[in-house]
C-alpha cells in the first residue's frame, strides 16, 4: 500500500542496550587513596596552563566515594546497561607488577551493585589515565607499553570476567596518539609527529596483545571490542585537490586504526603520505596481524562531523582538530590540510550538529566490517543548561540533540546496521580534559559546590526512551 508509516513510533530492537558512558579520571577523584599513583592527566592538569582555570580531576564528582548513589541514579532512569572505564593506575600504580586488591576492589564492588540493579557493565580498560612511571619510561611511543597495557588487561580480566562480560579495550585511540603526542592538547602534552605516529602504532599493537590475553582470562562468551572516534571526514567541494585533503584525513584518522585492527595492514597511502615524517621502521613483521584480531563488536564515539580542503588563502577555517586551542598539529605530513565548519548549530564546543554524520558512520563500519555487530558507546553534547528559580535544570538542545541522533541511529538500523545499544555521553557533568569543569556533558547536572546530583529534563526524557525502547513522536 502507499500509506506511509511516518506517524508510527520509532521502535528500537528488543534487547538494545540503553546506557550511559563515563570514564574513570573524568568523575572520580580520590586521586591519591587505596595506593592510587599518578597518571599523565594529573601530571598534565597540574601543569600550569594545560587546563582551563587550571582545573585538575583531583575530587572531579567524587564518584569513588558516591558510586552507590550514582548506581542508584542509573536504576532510577531505567538504563539498561553502564560503560565506565577502569584507572590503570589503581590496579597497577607503576604499570608493571602485581595488582593493588584495594584498587580492583572498588570496580568490584561497583559492578556488583550495577548487577544488582539489572544494569549490564560494559568496562573501559583505557580511557587515557596511563600510569606516569610509563610514560617516564616513554610512554605510548615506546614498545614496551603495548606489552604492559597487554598485562594490565590480564590482572584486570581475570579480576572482575566472572561478572563483566563486555569489554573495551582502548578509548579512542586517535585521541592518545594525535591530541596527545602531536598537538599536545591532551595528556602527556608532547608536540612531536614521529611520537604520534609510533603511538598509534603502539596503541593498535597494544589492543591486540590485550584482545589476546582478555580472551585468555575472561570467558568464553564475553564481548570483546574497542571504541574508536572515527571522524566523518567531507571534502569541501569536489574539486580533486579537497577530495584529496578528504583521503589524507580519512587516513590520519580513521585508517591508521582500521587498517590494523580489521585489515591487518597500514594503507599504502598513509605510508606515503607521512614518508617526509617515519619511515615506520618501528612496525615489526607480525604487528600488523597481532592487532588484526577477531572483534566482538566495535564501539563508535560520534559528536560532530569534519570538513576539509586543500590549504586556502583566507586562513584555514576554524580549528576542528582538536580539544583545545595548539600551535602544533595533530596530523602528521598533513599539517596544511584545512578546516571548515559543517553546516548546523554549533553546541558549546563549537561542534556543528549534524546526526546524518552518525547515520553515515554506522552503514559504513556494517560495510567495513560485516557481520561485526555495533554499539554507540558515546553519543552526546555540551550546551549552556539553565537552572530554574526552583533549582530545576532544563536542557532543551540536548534532548533535541539526542532526539536527533537517537532517530538517526534507528535511520541506520532499518537501513541494515546492526546497532546493539547506546550509550550517552555522559552520564554525570564532569571534567571535560583540557575544557575543565567549564563544558557540562551530563545528563544529570552536578553542583560542584556540594556535589549534588540533578537530572536535567534530558536525564527524564532519555529514560523514557529507555523504559518504552522507542522515541516519542
Ligand atoms: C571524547 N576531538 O573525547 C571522550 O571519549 C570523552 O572522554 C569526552 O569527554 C567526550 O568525547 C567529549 O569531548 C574527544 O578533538 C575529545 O576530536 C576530543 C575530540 C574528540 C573526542
Amino acid at each position: 500500500s502507499s500509506r506511509t508509516d511516518a506517524s508510527a513510533p520509532v521502535r528500537f530492537p528488543a534487547g538494545f542496550m540503553w546506557g550511559a558512558a563515563t570514564a574513570s579520571y573524568q568523575i572520580e577523584g580520590a586521586v591519591t587513596e587505596d595506593g592510587r599513583t599518578p597518571s599523565i592527566w594529573d601530571t598534565f592538569s597540574h601543569t600550569p596552563g594545560k587546563v582551563l582555570d587550571g582545573d585538575t580531576g583531583d575530587v572531579a564528582v567524587d564518584h569513588y566515594h558516591r558510586w552507590r548513589d550514582d548506581v542508584r541514579l542509573m536504576a532510577d532512569l531505567g538504563l539498561t546497561a553502564y560503560r565506565f572505564s577502569v584507572a590503570w593506575p589503581r590496579v597497577q600504580p607503576t604499570g608493571r607488577g602485581p595488582a593493588v586488591q584495594r584498587g580492583l576492589d572498588f570496580y568490584r564492588r561497583l559492578v556488583d551493585e550495577l548487577l544488582t540493579h539489572g544494569i549490564t557493565p560494559m568496562a573501559t580498560l583505557y580511557h587515557w589515565d596511563l600510569p606516569q612511571e610509563l610514560e617516564s619510561a616513554g610512554g605510548w611511543p615506546e614498545r614496551d607499553t603495548a606489552h604492559r597495557f597487554a598485562e594490565y588487561a590480564a590482572l584486570v580480566g581475570g579480576a572482575l570476567g566472572d561478572r563483566v562480560h563486555n569489554w573495551v579495550t582502548l578509548n579512542e585511540p586517535w585521541c592518545s596518539a594525535f591530541l596527545g603526542y602531536g598537538s599536545g592538547v591532551h595528556a602527556p602534552g608532547r608536540t612531536d609527529p614521529v611520537a604520534a605516529l609510533r603511538a598509534a602504532h603502539h596503541l593498535n599493537l597494544g589492543h591486540g596483545l590485550a584482545v589476546r590475553a582478555l580472551r585468555e582470562t575472561v570467558p568464553a562468551r564475553a564481548n570483546i571490542g574497542i571504541s574508536l572516534n572515527p571522524s566523518v571526514v567531507r571534502p569541501l567541494t569536489e574539486d580533486p585537490a579537497d577530495l584529496d585533503a578528504r583521503r589524507r584525513i580519512d587516513a590520519l584518522a580513521n585508517r591508521v586504526f582500521t587498517g590494523p585492527l580489521l585489515g591487518g595492514a597500514y594503507p599504502e597511502d598513509l605510508l606515503a603520505d607521512t614518508a617526509g615524517v617515519t619511515d615506520w621502521s618501528f612496525v615489526r613483521d607480525g604487528d600488523t596481524a597481532t592487532a588484526h584480531q577477531p572483534l566482538d563488536f566495535i564501539g563508535i564515539n560520534y559528536y560532530t562531523p569534519a570538513v576539509v580542503s586543500a590549504p586556502r588563502d583566507g586562513g584555514t577555517g576554524p580549528r576542528l582538530d582538536g580539544h583545545g586551542a595548539s600551535d602544533h598539529s595533530p596530523w602528521p605530513g598533513s599539517e596544511r590540510v584545512a578546516f571548515h565548519h559543517a553546516p548546523g548549530e554549533l553546541t558549546a564546543m563549537n561542534w556543528p550538529v549534524d546526526p546524518t554524520g552518525l547515520t553515515d558512520l554506522l552503514l559504513d563500519y556494517t560495510a567495513q566490517a560485516p557481520g561485526v555487530p555495533l554499539y554507540v558507546t558515546e553519543n552526546g553534547a555540551a550546551f549552556e543548561d539553565t537552572v530554574d528559580a526552583e533549582g530545576r535544570v532544563h536542557d532543551p538542545d540536548r534532548i533535541r540533540y539526542l532526539h536527533a541522533h537517537l532517530a538517526a541511529v534507528h535511520d541506520a538500523v532499518a537501513r541494515g546496521a546492526d546497532v546493539r545499544g547506546y550509550f550517552l555521553w555522559s552520564l554525570l557533568d564532569n571534567f571535560e580534559w583540557a575544557y575543565g569543569y567549564s563544558k557540562r556533558f551530563g545528563a544529570v547536572y552536578v553542583d560542584y559546590e556540594t556535589q549534588a546530583r540533578i537530572p536535567k529534563s534530558s536525564a527524564a526524557w532519555y529514560s523514557g526512551v529507555a523504559r518504552t525502547g522507542e522515541l516519542p513522536g
